[in-house]
C-alpha cells in the first residue's frame, strides 16, 4: 500500500521523479486522481508556499514543487474526464497579464474539459486585447481569469473593461478565481461569477450554460 504522505512530501521537497513514481502507484492501487489532487498535491503546494511566505525557502523552491506537482498532474489530468460527449459550452481562461502561476487555472482548465467544454486556454501573461480577441475568434459562451497575485487580481477589472468596450458583455459570462480572489472582490467587479476551486468553477460553468 503506497503511503501517500509521500507524494505530499515530494511535491514539498520539489521531487518530480518520486513524485510521478508515486502518483502511478497510487493509481495502479485505485486510488482516485481527484484525491490525490486534493489531498496530495494541492496541500503541498500549500505547505511550499507557506514555507515562502515565512522566509524558510526561496523561489527556486517553488519552482522545483511547481515542476513536481505538473508531473504528477501530468498524469492524471486525463483521468479527470467524465463521458460526456457533447460540447456543453465554450471557454476562453487564462492567466492575467503580469502573472505568471498556471498550475491553478491549468488544473480549472483541464477539468472543464474533462467535463465537457471546449476550452482555448490561453496561457499566462494575458492582456485585455488577447482576452478579448479570443472571445471574439472563438464565439466564446465563458470567460475564466486567473490571478495568485495581490498586484494582478486587479488587471481583471481592466479584462471586463474591455470586454464591455467591446460590446460583448451580454454575449460572454465572465468567471474569476485564484487564491486571492473572493466572492467580494467578484461582486466589486461587477457581472462576475467566481468560485475557489477546480470542481466549483465546473459547477459554476454548468449552471451557466443551462441559465
Ligand atoms: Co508564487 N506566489 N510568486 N510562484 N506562488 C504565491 C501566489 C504566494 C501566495 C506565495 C506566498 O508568498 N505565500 C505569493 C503571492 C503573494 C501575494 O500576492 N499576496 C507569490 C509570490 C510573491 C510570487 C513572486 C512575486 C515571487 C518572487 O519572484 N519574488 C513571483 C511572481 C511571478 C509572477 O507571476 N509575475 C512568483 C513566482 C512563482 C513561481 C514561478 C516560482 C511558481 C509558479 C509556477 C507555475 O505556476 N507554473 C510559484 C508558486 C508555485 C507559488 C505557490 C507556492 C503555489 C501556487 C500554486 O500553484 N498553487 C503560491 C502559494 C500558494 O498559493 N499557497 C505562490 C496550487 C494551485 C492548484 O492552487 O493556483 O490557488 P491555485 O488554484 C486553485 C484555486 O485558486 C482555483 O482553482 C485552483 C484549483 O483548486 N483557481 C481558479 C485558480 N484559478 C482559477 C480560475 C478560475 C476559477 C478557479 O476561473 C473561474
Amino acid at each position: 500500500m503506497t503511503d501517500l504522505k509521500i507524494l505530499f512530501d515530494a511535491v514539498v521537497a520539489g521531487k518530480l521523479e518520486i513524485a510521478v513514481a508515486t502518483t502511478n502507484s497510487a493509481l495502479a492501487e485505485g486510488i482516485a486522481a481527484q484525491t490525490l489532487i486534493n489531498e496530495y498535491l494541492i496541500k503541498g503546494m500549500e505547505e511550499i508556499g507557506q514555507r515562502f511566505e515565512d522566509g524558510k525557502v526561496f523561489v527556486p523552491n517553488l519552482l522545483m514543487s511547481a515542476r513536481a506537482m505538473k508531473g504528477s498532474l501530468d498524469i492524471l489530468k486525463p483521468l479527470l474526464k467524465d463521458s460526456t460527449s457533447t460540447v456543453l459550452g465554450k471557454i476562453v481562461i487564462g492567466t492575467v497579464k503580469g502573472d505568471l502561476h498556471d498550475i491553478g487555472k491549468n488544473l480549472v482548465a483541464s477539468m472543464l474539459e474533462g467535463c465537457g467544454f471546449e476550452v482555448i486556454n490561453l496561457g499566462v501573461d494575458v492582456s485585455s486585447e488577447k482576452f478579448v480577441e479570443a472571445i471574439k475568434e472563438n464565439d466564446a459562451d465563458i470567460i475564466c481569469m486567473s490571478a495568485l497575485l495581490t498586484t494582478t487580481m486587479t488587471y481583471m477589472k481592466e479584462v471586463i473593461a474591455a470586454i464591455e468596450a467591446a460590446g460583448l458583455n451580454d454575449k460572454v459570462k465572465i468567471m474569476v478565481g485564484g487564491a486571492p480572489v473572493n466572492d467580494a472582490f467578484a461582486k466589486q467587479l461587477g457581472a462576475c461569477f467566481y468560485s475557489d476551486n477546480a470542481n466549483g468553477a465546473v459547477q459554476t460553468a454548468k449552471k451557466l450554460m443551462s441559465a
